[in-house]
């Protein structure tokens, strides 16, 4: 997987000599494929890798900030779980579901790098998914749903297109691991793993999610705004056969990670 030539950064929080040695790369992929479990296996492989999880637990516990409403009590700070809110009743919750996850992502994304990385020579941030996961595989399922309605997705475009026309030199990505597995197995892993709000999902929403990623990401069909996602490399990697537990199955898949890359 061969990297194009890094952009300057305009940020003023990082020098630009780490800006231009580190990479970005998203790891895509339906729910419960096996993202969190892969990133974890990442982190532990390279001490220049660093993983910027998604920021899940926020959609479960949404927050008032600690020093503000110092009067309110513990239940009335807690904004309650949108995550379970979305699932419940996607149409009053979908748009709000979209505009916290897009900003909690940016924020996480946007945060300096973790002291072990930025001496590095080869620096890599893996993101589990992206603000492009956010518009291209979920927001535009809940549009086609009917959950997001024709003003809350223009609404929705204005800012997204806003936001990363101010901040894409800082998310712009170098590569995309996308891990490939069916929907049944999916349902499966999602099952196992048991997240409460998670439950009621039934399988043709993960079939719908399927498609997407697949159009994207293994067809590349599908049509973007972003000019450079286009030529972005793309290593699809199938995960339908349990690597968690199989070390044999997570060196074969970091090989692959390391022969198709120029991160290593
Ligand atoms: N899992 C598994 N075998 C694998 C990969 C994942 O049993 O090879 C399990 C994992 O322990 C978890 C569930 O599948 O219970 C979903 O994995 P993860 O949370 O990593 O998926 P994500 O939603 O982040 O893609
Ligand atoms: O993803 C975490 C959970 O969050 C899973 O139920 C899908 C959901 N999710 C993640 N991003 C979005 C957006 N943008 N819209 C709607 N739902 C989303 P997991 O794959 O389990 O790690
Ligand atoms: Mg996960």
């Amino acid at each position: 997987m061969a990297t194009p030539p890094k952009r300057m950064c305009r940020s003023p929080v990082f020098d630009n000599s780490f800006e231009k040695r580190s990479r970005k790369v998203s790891i895509e992929g339906n729910i419960a494929a096996g993202k969190s479990t892969f990133v974890r296996m990442l982190e532990k492989a390279s001490d220049e890798w660093e993983v910027i999880p998604e920021p899940i637990a926020r959609w479960c516990n949404v927050q008032t900030k600690e020093d503000e409403h110092e009067e309110l009590t513990t239940s009335q700070k807690s904004g309650g779980n949108l995550l379970q809110m979305l699932y419940e009743k996607p149409t009053r919750w979908a748009y709000t579901f979209q505009t916290y996850a897009c900003l909690s992502r940016v924020r996480a994304q946007l945060n300096p790098p973790a002291p072990k990385i930025r001496e590095a020579e080869h620096p890599v941030q893996f993101f589990e998914r992206s603000v492009y996961s956010d518009k291209y595989v979920f927001a535009s399922s809940l549009l086609e749903s009917g959950d997001l309605s024709e003003t809350e997705w223009a609404i929705y475009q204005d800012w997204h297109t806003w936001l990363l026309s101010k901040f894409e030199p800082q998310l712009e990505l170098d590569g995309i691991i996308y891990l490939r597995a069916t929907p049944e197995k999916c349902m499966d892993r999602l099952h196992a793993r048991g997240r409460e709000e998670e439950q009621g999902i039934e399988l043709k929403y993960l079939e719908k999610l399927h498609y997407k990623h697949e159009t994207w990401l293994h067809k590349r069909t599908m049509r973007m705004d972003f000019e450079y996602l286009k030529d972005l490399p793309v290593l699809v990697l199938d995960v339908n056969e349990d690597f968690k537990n199989d070390r044999i199955k997570q060196e074969a898949l970091l090989d692959k990670v390391y022969v198709h890359s120029s991160w290593g």
